[in-house]
């Protein structure tokens, strides 16, 4: 290019730059800002429950020890209410990598990851702590691990929990009580199998139409812990809660794996820390809730219902022909190994 030319086109480019910023009429503050060093990574997470749920304060948790051992280098943005999308959604998003993390339940993302399934087994956990051995442990581990192959890294496994009966209809006591209502489920094969084996109609969709279809009466009930009823006021549009305790759902905190591969060992490092740090608040958190949740539920007018032994042992010897339909489609040697766990840990 001529010397004379690349001059003038420079000059050019200079008048043109200010004729911008004039009419941009950019204030000095904001060309501080655009001067500013590097700026920070911005981290949105997408849940599906609400700010009151002890799965969003685990998130503002993450948020603390990220801010407070990286100060400056990432900006973690939490959203509740499926606002970027929900479970299914939001997961293909941190896949295609225009979201950077999600935290969905296990149980919609089986299409993805056959051995997740393994959790939706009804009664497999017989309590949290159990729970928390086995999905801390070596096999929850390597459940987590399948993920890796789909463009997800699982940081670790936060409580969703165990799932409970609500319905409009009548209060339910007996698998006979739940025939014919119409229960929404998980988008989730081993769920709708569940609740056809009890004689109900399970409607699978997703968690954020789940008020708005109690309040219409298009379904008669759903199924999730008591944190959730009671923090998204299930209460205001149904009457019966049964404390079946079915299934225990664990929530995945999820990144996207090629931007977990590409940060720094040291932030790699303290993302997984966070992630610790926030399961410990969301399992606090949960305890609490459904410790001091049920009363508020009756407080509110809500009917629940505790079941006898025998009644709970009548939902259990019902479900029981889901383990032989499901056990070689999620990988019979798996579910073996984890009712292996469970029982080991059940005799300690
Ligand atoms: C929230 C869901 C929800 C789950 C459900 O995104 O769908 O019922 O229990 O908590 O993951």
């Amino acid at each position: 290019m001529p010397k004379k030319f690349l001059s003038l086109s420079l000059t050019l480019a200079f008048a043109l730059a200010l004729l911008v910023a004039g009419c941009g009429g950019s204030k000095p503050a904001e060309q501080a800002k655009s001067a500013a060093p590097a700026a920070k990574k911005v981290i949105k997470i997408s849940i599906g429950l609400n700010e009151q749920t002890p799965e969003y304060k685990g998130l503002l948790k993450f948020k603390e020890v990220i801010d407070a051992k990286l100060p400056g280098k990432y900006d973690i943005q939490p959203y509740a209410n499926a606002q970027l999308g929900d479970d299914v959604k939001a997961t293909e998003a941190v896949r295609n990598g225009t979201l950077e993390m999600t935290g969905p339940s296990t149980s919609p993302l089986t299409g993805l990851a056959p051995e997740l399934a393994v959790f939706d087994l009804p009664f497999l956990f017989p309590n949290t702590d159990i729970a928390y051995k086995v999905l801390d442990g070596p096999v929850g581990e390597k459940i987590a691990k399948t993920l890796e192959s789909k463009g997800l890294k699982c940081l670790a496994y936060w409580e969703n929990g165990f799932r409970q009966l609500t319905n409009s209809v009548r209060e339910v006591k007996t698998p006979d009580d739940v025939k014919g209502l119409k229960i929404r489920v998980m988008q989730n094969p081993i769920h709708i199998a569940i609740w056809k084996a009890l004689g109900a109609n399970p409607t699978p969709m997703p968690y954020s139409e789940v008020f708005t279809a109690m309040q219409q009466k298009t379904i008669d009930g759903q199924e999730n812990p008591i944190p959730t009823i009671y923090q998204s006021k299930f209460y205001e549009v149904q009457k019966y809660c049964t404390l079946t305790g079915h299934v225990y759902t664990p929530f995945v905190l999820l990144i996207n794996k090629k931007l977990f591969d590409s940060m720094p060992p040291e932030d790699q490092k303290v993302f997984l820390e966070a992630a610790k740090a926030g399961e410990a608040e969301v399992r606090k958190l949960s305890k609490e809730m459904n410790d001091s949740q049920v009363g508020k539920l009756k407080e509110a007018g809500m009917v629940v219902t505790t079941l006898t032994p025998e009644q709970h042992k009548a939902f259990e010897d019902a479900v029981k022909p889901v383990y032989d339909e499901f056990s070689n489609k999620i990988g019979k040697q798996l579910v073996d190994e984890v009712r292996a766990e469970v029982a080991r840990l059940s005799k300690q």
